[in-house]
């Protein structure tokens, strides 16, 4: 496959002002007629009159330039490409092509899911549909007539306003749709099927009625609301906080079963996997609404950050997907609890981007090449890329970052432009200088912070001595320092923090300061500080960076329990977490386990005045993955004993506490999704969790009524998992029958109950994983089905997944050559735990790689599943 490099942008030999689109749909395919009103573009410097369109799987039935029909001579059809060698300044040209929706099992282009017609064309997917300049910097009025039977498909959709519909023959119908606002191919959508229409309405600021619809399968009627309720506080948030109105009339939601990807923000009609919008109590946990608020919010947000202003071509991806990120966070911190939000984000960030920062498919937020784009919607294009706006937002402060956001809105609008224009707007409404910042878009890798410090008790002096490095990364060596914000407090030794004097006669200096690290060593002294302090370092995590500290056990234990910043506070126990699990890593069970973590999680589980939503994070022991990260040549299942160890010997030391940690947490009444409501159903099936672990009698009858009694999915499904998780084998299995019985015509509560299989140790042996696969409710053409059965055992299941005999390898290997011919998108996802060889000690990382090995020798490999495994065996 070929390589595609940024230096290498031209812009569009051609633009196209109108595209004039009409579907006949059928059963065993479409016709689709294009009409593109075409003008070279005055930018260019391209010669001569050749015209050169994408296409992908299409069968092209004719071509006509200004009405004429050409002969085959007068076009090549080859490589993907349609190329006319002569076309005038100015033309219309029309393609008919005939696709097959119902064999598409890519997922991309125009497809069928439980029996309705769909589209996801970001990235490329247009070119699946007819011949086009399919490129982001390519914008067009689009025009679209759907034409399908009627009794089948009663409701046919596309972006914009309908503007013509009728009746056809043969019980045929047709609706006519157009989108006002040019757009890029990739923001295209249909939808055409026999669907449920919910209705609301909402009133933007300046008192337009906006008509508010969202399409679902009659049976999914009663799992709307929360989805339209998060759109109408979401279209609210963007006024006040971005000042950013809806433009069209109408803004639809459909919901289908089978997508690549989470959602899909097309013009005014976007398309959602059912998982990230359907929802009631009874299907839904409260990680599964926070997630639909969080996306329904994210693809409402992208019609400023992503539609309105585009990206100019894909190695501008983080421009819309970044920023929009970011806006997503911030709604998501102003409606649940900001703290909360943050270390979640954080915790991704650090256990997976981290880890994809330091593997092999290592890229910079704005990456300079690649083979298939479909593999850089990734955790650094998103995660990192929103890390790199909030910087930003830290440096200048909320109001000069509104003032620069409302800059490149208004600088931009109707136009497709780089992450540079962006970081532009943000210096040209701030003054200040952002050059040097330019390089967390071009440099890949994590950097480190290694900080020394020092008090001097005569002069009252304490410094801190930070060192950066930036690591290597594939293809790129020696990188320069980065602008770093690293936001500091001091505490002294009653926990209150001091002020921060940067000279001896500063006064009423902040408690709180966000130094600036540019160099590559850079020494901060503070002044009047007479006793040497603790330090809480990057507070809020206010970069992505990791920070190298030689903290103490006491020092952690202190921070715990004083910390004024949350998150900190909770990073504290995580950092003694992890250093009593790692001291146990490859010992035997003799060794003693440090008695201060004990006595640490007694405080938190008694003290009823904490924050009880930060007491629930706190309690979450360090993932596996996020251990395996911070190993050099992690051995797993020492990894797992370890943490094993510490997890039962917490679980069997603070039996009373967890009891009455359960018992305090029942929640009376409506169920709520308040923070401290969550917070509760948290802690409760933590401690459930725990003691069912241990073998706990009394909490196997809690988590049998909690099963049978619960009246929200949250408990439920928390009652289930830790009966699944525990050596009650009959229970586990009475409880997951009756589980499926209840719920097995909801695909998505069928998927949860995939996962909880899949992910755990106890049950997710291979053996069964292949026994999953065979289940009546499994699909292999459903990624969510994939996803919540191989997905989670490679991804979450990491004792099983690395069994020493090599077989999860292998497993894996064969599952992704049996999906690389269907869908290569989901396949290349799903090689990435593979990807991280070098990460495991030698005698994994060797049978690791002999899997890949396996994958790259399938014959007609796709380019996505080649590019992860070639750039990861290199
Ligand atoms: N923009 C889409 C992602 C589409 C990816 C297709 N391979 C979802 C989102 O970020 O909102
Ligand atoms: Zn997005």
């Amino acid at each position: 496959p070929q390589t595609i490099y940024l230096s290498e942008y031209q812009v569009p030999a051609y633009l196209v002002d109108q595209i004039d689109l009409r579907f006949e749909l059928f059963e065993d395919g479409a016709r689709v007629h294009s009409t593109l009103t075409m003008r070279r573009n005055p930018e260019s410097g391209a010669p001569g009159q050749r015209l050169e369109l994408d296409g992908d799987s299409l069968i092209l039935e004719s071509v006509a330039l200004d009405g004429q029909t050409l002969i085959p001579d007068a076009y090549e059809e080859a490589d993907g490409k349609l190329v006319i060698a002569d076309v005038p300044g100015q033309f219309e040209l029309s393609v008919v092509t005939w696709i097959e929706p119902q064999n598409n099992t890519r997922l991309e282009g125009l497809y069928k899911s439980s029996g309705m017609f769909c589209t996801q064309c970001e990235a490329e997917g247009f070119r699946c549909i007819t011949y086009y300049p399919d490129r982001p910097d390519v914008m067009a009025r689009f025009r679209t007539r759907i034409e399908a039977d009627r009794q089948s498909y009663p409701v046919l959709l596309s972006n914009g306003n309908p503007v013509e519909q009728g009746e056809l023959e043969n019980g045929r119908h047709f609706v006519t749709w157009e989108d006002p606002f040019p757009k890029p191919a990739y923001l295209f959508a249909l939808v055409a099927g026999d669907l449920t229409e919910k209705r609301d309405s909402f009133t933007t600021c300046s008192g337009r009625e906006i008509d508010l619809r969202m399409y679902v399968e009659p049976r999914n009627a009663e799992k709307c609301d929360f989805a339209m309720d998060a759109l109408k506080r979401s279209m609210r948030w963007d006024e006040e906080v971005y000042g950013r109105e809806y433009d069209l009339d109408i803004f639809m939601i459909v919901a289908v079963d089978d997508f690549n990807m989470g959602a899909m923000e097309n013009k005014g009609l976007n398309i959602f996997n059912s998982s990230c919008v359907l929802a009631s109590q009874d299907t839904a946990t409260d990680a599964t609404f926070q997630r639909i608020e969080a996306i329904v919010a994210h693809e409402y947000f992208h019609n400023w950050s992503g539609n309105r202003v585009t990206c100019r071509d894909w190695f501008q991806l983080s421009l819309k997907e970044g920023f929009t990120v970011f806006r997503d966070a911030q709604f998501s911190a102003d409606v649940g609890s900001p703290t909360v939000k943050r270390i979640e984000d954080a915790t991704l960030l650090r256990t997976a981007q981290f880890a994809e920062d330091a593997g092999p498919m290592a890229h910079p937020v704005r990456p300079a090449s690649y083979m298939e784009i479909a593999n850089f919607y990734t955790l650094t294009i998103y995660e990192k890329g929103e890390e790199v706006v909030r910087m930003i937002h830290n440096l200048l402060g909320p109001e000069l970052f509104r003032k620069g956001s409302d800059l490149y809105f208004e600088r931009h609008d109707g136009q497709a432009v780089t992450t540079d224009d962006f970081v532009k707007a943000m210096e040209d409404a701030s003054g200040r200088d952002l050059s040097q910042f330019r390089l967390w878009y071009e440099q890949a890798g994590t950097p480190v912070l290694t900080v020394e410090d020092e008090h001097d008790a005569e002069q009252g002096i304490y410094r801190l001595i930070i060192r950066q490095t930036v690591p290597d990364t594939p293809g790129q060596t020696n990188k320069k320092p980065q602008h770093i914000p690293f936001a500091v407090g001091l505490l002294d030794e009653h926990g209150q923090v001091l002020p921060l004097a940067l000279t001896a006669d500063e006064h009423n200096a902040p408690t709180e300061r966000v130094l600036e690290i540019t160099g590559a060593e850079q020494v901060f002294e503070f002044h009047g500080i007479e006793e040497p302090p603790v330090p809480s370092l990057l507070r809020d995590f206010s970069a992505p960076v990791r920070v190298r500290y030689p903290y103490t056990r006491e020092q952690l234990l202190f921070l715990m329990s004083h910390d004024t910043d949350g998150f900190n506070r909770w990073d504290a126990g995580q950092k003694l977490a992890i250093d009593v699990i790692e001291s146990l890593v490859g010992e035997d069970d003799g060794k003693e386990i440090d008695p201060r973590l004990v006595g640490a999680y007694r405080t938190l589980l008694n003290d009823t005045s904490l924050d009880q939503a930060l007491v629930a994070k706190m309690l979450q022991l360090p993932s596996e993955n996020y251990l395996v990260e911070l190993a050099d040549e992690a051995d797993v299942p020492s990894i797992h004993h370890a943490r094993e160890r510490v997890l039962q010997h917490l679980a069997v030391s603070l039996r009373e506490e967890l009891l009455a940690c359960y018992q305090r947490h029942q929640q009376a009444g409506d169920y709520q999704l308040t923070p401290e409501a969550i917070a509760g159903r948290s802690l409760r099936n933590t401690a459930l969790g725990w003691l069912l672990h241990i073998g706990d009698v009394e909490a196997l009858a809690l988590a049998r009524s909690q099963f049978e009694q619960a009246d929200n999915m949250t408990d439920r499904l928390g009652a289930l998992r830790a009966l699944v998780n525990s050596g009650f084998d009959k229970e586990r299995t009475e409880a997951l029958d009756a589980f499926y019985e209840r719920f097995q015509n909801d695909p998505q509560v069928v998927e949860m109950w995939f996962s909880v299989q899949a992910a755990s140790f106890k049950m997710g042996q291979l053996p069964h994983i292949r026994h999953l696969l065979e289940h009546d409710a499994f699909d292999w053409k459903n990624p969510n089905k994939v996803r919540s059965v191989v997905g989670a055992f490679a991804g979450q299941n990491l004792p099983a997944f690395h069994n020493p005999d090599g077989s999860g390898y292998g497993f894996l290997a064969d599952v992704v050559r049996r999906l690389d011919d269907s869908n290569p998108q989901i396949a290349a996802r799903l090689v990435t735990p593979l990807t991280r060889w070098k990460k495991f000690a030698p005698a994994y990382g060797r049978q690791m790689r002999t899997a890949l090995e396996s994958i790259r020798d399938k014959k007609g490999l796709s380019k996505d599943v080649y590019e992860v495994v070639y750039k990861s065996l290199a």
